[in-house]
């Protein structure tokens, strides 16, 4: 039940609501509970003295009670709803403002797919509990004290047999619940089996499709739906047993009230309209035992969901700002490695960057190559403070990044990363995503350097052009061209562009480079590229092996001095390696 409670705290702005919801519940228990009484006065004083006026009289009663409790219910509604749903909206708030402070790092142990599922259904669950909570807990043990006091003030003998009863059927339910519990358990395991498998084929199904795989992929469905399947028959069968069980004990109590109760009525100790409204207090004494066994599911699986939100709300972001933090009003970029290490893992194994140290001056631009995996995209992820160093420092303008508060180092770098990522909305926007107040011309600007103007004015609406989500409707260069436009947009300090032109041909991609040098005069960029045609004019290119950094220097003096410079350079301009 912890972590359960411990999302109640939500529920504290509602507390108005919450128990206006709840008394307006109390005052339909007692409302409802009234009419078995007025049935025996109508039986007893009524039928028994044949007195026409209190038949009438009582009646009128008993709809004035209905329609009462009634509208009663209907306040509970509205006052639960408002509190469940408020509490619901706050406690999702807080988890999108708490992803929204994650760090790489965290994103790296929790998918997207995670994330969204815990943002959605098992919020749910959640909400679903509380709304139950407001409307029907409360009302079962107040039903059950409020018959069983009743009883017992007008007959203590009769309700003696409902008290030995209730604790049977408790003990009994209690015995279900142990054998349901850990089913309902297995069942929310796998339904996020089922999840996965249904996340990963959704986002990847292209892929299916490309390797035919999907009977493979069908295989794999079909066996965790049939789990969940199986499992969720076996749940509900249990159920399905022990709702009429109770139904049998209950009637059992009634039949005992009408044996034992006759003898009585025919002994003259009690009336008949007794006897009828005893009938009816035996159903709501015992009928909130039975909600309850079937609430506790629900109560399981919430607390299973809980448990995931709160994971979620308790997860730390890896990078910490330091609370007497350095704010950087002006960057020069200045970048320095000292001794950086850096591994993905916190247990510190198979660091993928070793023992690095390189400067980049202001203005300077650094090209880094290196082999795919040699840790060029985690090399310069480190700059903006993504990930903290394993081992050494990483110092913007002689600063410690540590030391600095991360959003004003990052306002000052403009990075492209290797995944080019767009949102769904217009191209203009898209590139302004950096600086929202960047006018028009100064978007075409950008646009035109990342070589990208041009398609877009191809586009009937230019720049108003609506890109799908994720960029699904443009192409992989394309895409790779309005992420550098918006890199470009910051007008960065520091510049870093990770492959981004991957997809784009060699002869765009050299316009590229020549629009950039204009622009990149006064910038620090970080440029990784896998055609070394384009790094040839850098001040300084990195070559990186497996973490370490092989050779550094000019292209002048790298083709003299680096084997493995070399050996890139012939392979790709390779004619023996003259220039
Ligand atoms: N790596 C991880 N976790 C990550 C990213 C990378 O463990 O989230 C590992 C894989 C690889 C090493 O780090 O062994 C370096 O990866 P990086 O992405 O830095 O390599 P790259 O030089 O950018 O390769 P590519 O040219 O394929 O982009
Ligand atoms: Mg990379």
């Amino acid at each position: 039940m912890s972590e359960l409670k411990r999302t109640f705290r939500y529920l504290r702005p509602y507390t108005r609501e919450a128990v206006l919801a709840i008394i307006f519940l109390g005052l339909v228990v007692v409302l409802d509970l009234s009419i078995p009484r007025m049935v025996q006065t109508l039986v007893d004083e009524g039928i028994g003295n044949q007195d026409m006026d209190i038949v009438l009289r009582t009646s009128l009663m008993m709809i004035g009670a209905s329609i009462l409790s009634a509208t009663m219910m209907i306040g509970n509604t509205i006052f639960s709803v408002k509190a469940s749903r408020g509490f619901e909206a706050d406690l999702r708030e807080d988890i999108f403002k708490k992803i929204q402070t994650y760090s790489f790092g965290n994103l790296d142990d929790l998918s997207s797919g995670q994330l969204l599922t815990r943002l959605t259904s098992d919020l749910n669950q959640i909400r679903t509990m509380m709304t139950m909570t407001l409307r029907m807990f409360t009302r079962a043990p107040l039903m059950a004290i409020i018959s069983l006091s009743i009883m017992w003030t007008t007959n203590p003998q009769l309700t003696k047999y409902i008290l030995i009863l209730m604790p049977v059927t408790g003990v009994f339910i209690t015995l279900f619940i142990r054998k349901l519990q850990p089913l309902f358990t297995k069942t929310q395991e796998k339904l996020e089996q089922l999840n996965q498998v249904l996340e990963e084929n959704l986002s990847g199904i292209r892929i299916v499709k490309a390797f035919v795989r999907r009977d493979y992929e069908g295989t794999r469905f079909k066996s965790a739906n049939k789990e969940l399947t199986d499992i969720s028959v076996r749940v509900n069968q249990l159920i399905g047993v022990l709702f009429p069980l109770t139904l049998l004990i209950m009637n059992t109590g009634i039949v005992a009230i009408i044996y034992f109760g006759g003898i009585q009525v025919i002994q003259g100790s009690t009336t008949v309209g007794t006897i009828i409204a005893f009938t009816n207090y035996v159903f709501s004494a015992m009928f909130p035992i039975m909600m309850l066994s079937m609430m506790a599911g629900q109560i399981s699986f919430a607390e299973a969901s809980a448990k995931r939100i709160m994971e979620v709300l308790d997860n730390e972001p890896e990078i910490k700002e330091k609370l007497d933090a350095v704010q950087l009003a002006e960057v020069k970029g200045r970048v320095e490695f000292k001794n950086v290490s850096f591994s993905y893992r916190e247990d510190g194994g198979d660091p993928v960057l070793h023992n690095v140290n390189f400067t980049a001056e202001p203005g300077e631009t650094v090209a880094i190559l290196g082999s795919t995996g040699s840790g060029k995209s985690s090399l310069i992820h480190l700059i903006p403070r993504f990930y903290d160093v394993s081992d050494g420092k990483v110092l913007i303008d002689g600063y410690d990044v540590r030391d600095v508060e991360p959003k004003s180092i990052r306002k000052h770098i403009g990075i492209s990363l290797q995944e080019a990522i767009l949102f769904s909305g217009t191209i203009r926007d898209n590139i302004r995503y950096g600086r929202p107040e960047a006018t028009d011309e100064e978007v075409i600007e950008a646009a035109k350097a990342a070589q990208a103007h041009e398609f877009i004015i191809g586009f009937p609406e230019g720049y108003d052009t609506n890109v799908g989500q994720r960029g699904v409707n443009l192409s992989g260069g394309q895409k790779q061209r309005i992420a550098i436009a918006r890199a470009l947009l910051v007008k960065p300090s520091i510049l870093i562009l990770d492959d981004s032109t991957s997809a784009v041909d060699v002869e765009t991609e050299i316009k590229i480079e020549e629009a950039l040098e204009e622009l990149m005069k006064n910038r620090t960029s970080f440029i990784i590229a896998q055609r070394i045609s384009t790094v040839l004019n850098a001040d300084k290119i990195i070559v990186l092996d497996d973490g370490n950094i092989a050779a550094e220097g000019t292209h002048d003096q790298l083709i003299q001095t680096s084997p493995i410079y070399k050996e890139i350079y012939d392979s790709q301009l390779g004619d023996g390696g003259a220039q």
